[in-house]
């Protein structure tokens, strides 16, 4: 069972003028954009994250550098590099997630379903593993 899902986008164009790579809501990815932010001026090996969502779904992307994103459904535990530009991973809700600066000024770029909500986060693990004990996220 794979707990993310990678997405590999088009990349346009060649090393001369170089590349371009694009993504829609609803085409590439399965919802509508409603929040876009990004991580930057992170120190290489610095962890972020240490959370889940009861809701929502993200999609994250490294257009520079390269991150690696541990994913943990509360039972297995996947860990994916992002080190493309056009490499794409899907996060769905119920999903701990802890991102690793693998190289020094590397980006992580995330467009969001919802806007933010603060009470949408469980930033404790062992609430986590409460919630997918009862089943929480049955259902998604
Ligand atoms: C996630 C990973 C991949 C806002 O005020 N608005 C926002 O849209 C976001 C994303 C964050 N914030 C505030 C909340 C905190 O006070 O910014 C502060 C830092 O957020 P946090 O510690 O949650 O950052 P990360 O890097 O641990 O997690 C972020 C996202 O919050 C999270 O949803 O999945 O990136």
């Amino acid at each position: 069972m794979n707990i993310g899902q990678i997405i590999n986008i088009n990349k346009i164009g060649n090393n001369e003028y170089g590349f371009l790579s694009f993504f829609e809501s609803n085409n590439d990815i399965p919802f509508e954009i409603k929040r876009v932010y990004y991580i930057y001026k992170t120190p290489v090996k610095s962890v972020r994250g240490f959370h889940a969502h009861k809701d929502l779904q993200q999609v994250l992307w490294c257009p520079h550098g390269n991150i690696e994103i541990l994913l943990d459904n509360g039972i297995n535990k996947e860990t994916y590099n992002l080190d493309e530009p056009n490499k794409l991973l899907l996060v769905g809700s119920g999903i701990w997630r802890e991102m690793k600066w693998q190289s020094n000024e590397s980006i992580l770029c995330v467009v969001a379903s919802n806007y933010y909500d603060e009470s949408d986060y469980i930033r404790d693990y062992e609430i986590f593993l409460k919630l997918i004990k009862e089943g929480y996220w049955n259902g998604n």
